[in-house]
């Protein structure tokens, strides 16, 4: 707030100090990382933003930053590292599978694709297998033309996850695993579906 908090009315009928006024406080735009995006266009105070690194790349650092009172974003802006999994598909349809499957998928994995058809489709996945370590190594759908949505997140071994379909024509499947103990992952297929 600028101005005065307190004014009195004096005896000469003008009030002392000045007329308050409080300015939108804004953060400007952090930007996006390199090799990465942000999700979210408004940077004023207690707006939140959504950092993400693209396929082939590992988030560093905070995934999401709030706009603060004082027009400072919390947190530092994270940063993409480079991995050596997940991948951009284009075509109409493809098959997605964890690494070294049907054997077991790595420790410490961190694989994003990223599954995009025309901009008047939307990407269906289907699994057909799935098995990780419950509640140590997970796999993460993101419908992503919606980053206000919650992230489904699948883990487990007595389960598939029932099939997805995105909102718009982009969809990110991230699998994240620890250091220890791993199963024999996934196996997905994907295919664009009219809107
Ligand atoms: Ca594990």
């Amino acid at each position: 707030m600028h101005g005065s908090e307190v004014r009195t009315c004096q005896t000469n009928g003008i009030w002392t100090g000045t007329q308050p006024s409080c300015p939108i406080v804004s953060c400007g735009d952090p930007g996006a990382p390199i090799n990465g995006i942000r999700y979210g266009k408004t940077f004023t105070y207690q707006s939140t933003i959504i950092l993400e690194c693209d396929p082939q790349y590992k988030l560093v650092g905070d995934l999401t930053r709030t706009c603060q009172a004082d027009g400072q974003w919390t947190g530092t802006q994270p940063a993409c590292q480079i991995t050596n999994c997940g991948t951009f598909l284009n075509g109409p349809s493809g098959t997605v599978t964890s690494n070294n499957f049907p054997a077991n998928y790595n420790d410490n994995e961190y694989c994003t694709w990223q599954m995009q058809v025309p901009v008047d489709k939307k990407v269906r996945l289907d699994f057909t297998e799935f098995r990780t370590e419950t509640g140590k190594d997970f796999l993460m759908v993101y419908d992503t033309s919606r980053y206000d949505r919650p992230t489904i997140v699948f883990d487990g071994t007595t389960y598939k996850p029932p099939p997805f379909t995105s909102s718009g024509n982009v969809a990110r499947v991230r699998f994240i695993s620890d250091g220890a103990s791993t199963e024999k992952g996934f196996s997905f297929s994907y295919k664009q579906v009219g809107k």
